[in-house]
């Protein structure tokens, strides 16, 4: 008996440890793809690209643009009439991001706005019901992605300026609004069950009608969170194990507050080497939504600095476009990702499915970063040496071959060994004009 009961724990511990190691397994199974993507486009698209910025004489609005001009409730709705992209078309857009070397698409179905960019039958303020364009474009992205390759993604953002369960102590207050921001008068008492009901209604129509979902990309459910909201961290707790359920494989970010896939660093890069999965997000210009006036685009020497420094550190980044009311991304946008793509197709060996190079790199001046696969390093090299010199240093491998990814030919560099690392010598013209990616094969022998 007492045998029996030893092989029956050994079993259960076994099983036990299978299921949780399983656990772990399928958790990491479903950022497989995300760790090889790296590079993704983010779209906030809405009804603010209608005023596109501008509003009673002031125009460095952007997605904000209804709390931040105080436009009331019942002026806003009407740019939906207004809305109407005639320009947009998927192709076009999924191919632009294809070309940028971007992997994934992630698109705002839902901002702050409360207005639908997807054909809900769970409210008529959405695209297909309550603007002149009456088409669904989540449905054509859709089926262009799944066509090109390109893994589609959805915002959601939980603050609702326009429903009538959002509640008004869930939002900003300020000079212009000392109660607090929501689109609408409060006819009666909010009830956030009942607007969670929606979110996860709409999650659903997400899951369920637009094919395979990459990651539902909340946004703002800080506020509801706070201590005391015990509750509403409940409702959350059951929309990410209806997620899972629905479509397992769908990642989720850190903005619900629970259920955290992976971390959503803004308009900054972490400063070190990364322990939990993460992606960065940045505007290409200063603001999300469309803004007409706003020209400070980022250069395609500082995008590619940032896909190079964040892969360098593990992380994912996610760059945003902004389009048009009529569906156009705009031109400089465009033509940057066009020239970040032509380097992407050279170069993105040392970014795809590339972990951090490690810390070593903070030995290394003449190396900005390092991206790493296995038996292979990949040293990013913005400033080119005068001396034709780089020094590897913290690096104690058997170097098997050295040379520039862009060289077809893979013409070795020469090199001398140290018991510290290595010294490479580059040729007196770079091979690139933004970063000359030397790759260092190596073994453990
Ligand atoms: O308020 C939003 C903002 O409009 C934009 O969508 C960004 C993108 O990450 N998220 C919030 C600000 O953190």
């Amino acid at each position: 008996m007492k045998n029996i009961k030893l092989l029956l724990a050994i079993i259960l511990l076994m099983t036990a440890n299978t299921f949780s190691t399983a656990q772990n397994q399928t958790d990491n199974d479903r950022l497989d793809w995300f760790h090889e993507a790296k590079f993704g486009m983010f779209i906030h698209w809405g009804l603010y690209a209608v005023p596109a910025g501008e509003w009673n004489g002031k125009s460095n609005y952007g997605e904000w643009i209804q709390y931040g001009a105080n436009i009331p409730g019942k002026r806003y709705v009407k740019f939906a009439k207004e809305f109407n992209p005639v320009k947009f078309n998927a192709k076009e857009w999924v191919s632009l991001a294809k070309e940028a070397g971007m992997k994934y698409m992630v698109i705002t179905t839902k901002h702050h706005e409360g207005f639908c960019l997807y054909d809900s039958k769970l409210t008529d303020y959405d695209i297909v019901d309550a603007s002149p364009y009456g088409k669904d474009p989540m449905k054509e992205l859709a089926a262009e992605c799944q066509k090109q390759g390109i893994k589609l993604c959805f915002y959601y953002s939980v603050k609702d300026w326009h429903h009538e369960n959002y509640p008004l102590e869930y939002t900003y207050f300020s000079k212009a609004q000392p109660d607090g921001y929501v689109g609408f008068p409060k006819k009666n008492k909010p009830d956030y069950k009942k607007y969670f009901s929606y979110l996860e209604g709409q999650i659903k129509e997400l899951l369920h009608n637009y094919g395979p979902i990459g990651i539902i990309w909340f946004d703002w459910h800080g506020e509801a969170l706070s201590p005391g909201h015990d509750q509403n961290r409940a409702y959350a707790q059951a929309v990410v194990d209806s997620i899972h359920k629905w479509q397992p494989e769908c990642l989720i970010n850190n903005r619900f507050g629970v259920g955290a896939d992976y971390g959503t660093p803004e308009q900054e890069i972490p400063g070190g080497v990364q322990k939990q999965a993460f992606e960065v997000c940045m505007t290409l210009n200063d603001v999300w939504g469309y803004n007409k006036n706003d020209h400070n685009w980022k250069s395609t020497k500082q995008v590619i600095f940032n896909i190079c420094d964040i892969a360098s550190k593990g992380g994912n980044y996610l760059l945003n476009v902004g389009p048009t009311a009529e569906g156009v991304i705009p031109e400089p946008g465009q033509r940057i990702l066009k020239e970040v793509g032509k380097w992407m197709e050279v170069n993105g060996e040392a970014i795809y499915n590339t972990t951090s190079g490690g810390a070593s790199v903070r030995w290394n001046p003449d190396v900005e970063m390092i991206t790493a696969k296995p038996g292979t390093f990949y040293l990013h090299v913005f400033d080119y040496p005068e001396d034709g010199k780089v020094y590897l240093n913290d690096f104690r491998k058997k170097v098997e071959s050295i040379y520039f990814l862009a060289d077809r030919l893979k013409k070795p560099l020469k090199y001398k060994s140290h018991p510290q690392g290595v010294m490479i010598s580059l040729p007196k013209d770079q091979i690139d004009e933004i970063n000359n990616v030397i790759v260092v094969e190596f073994s453990n022998s």
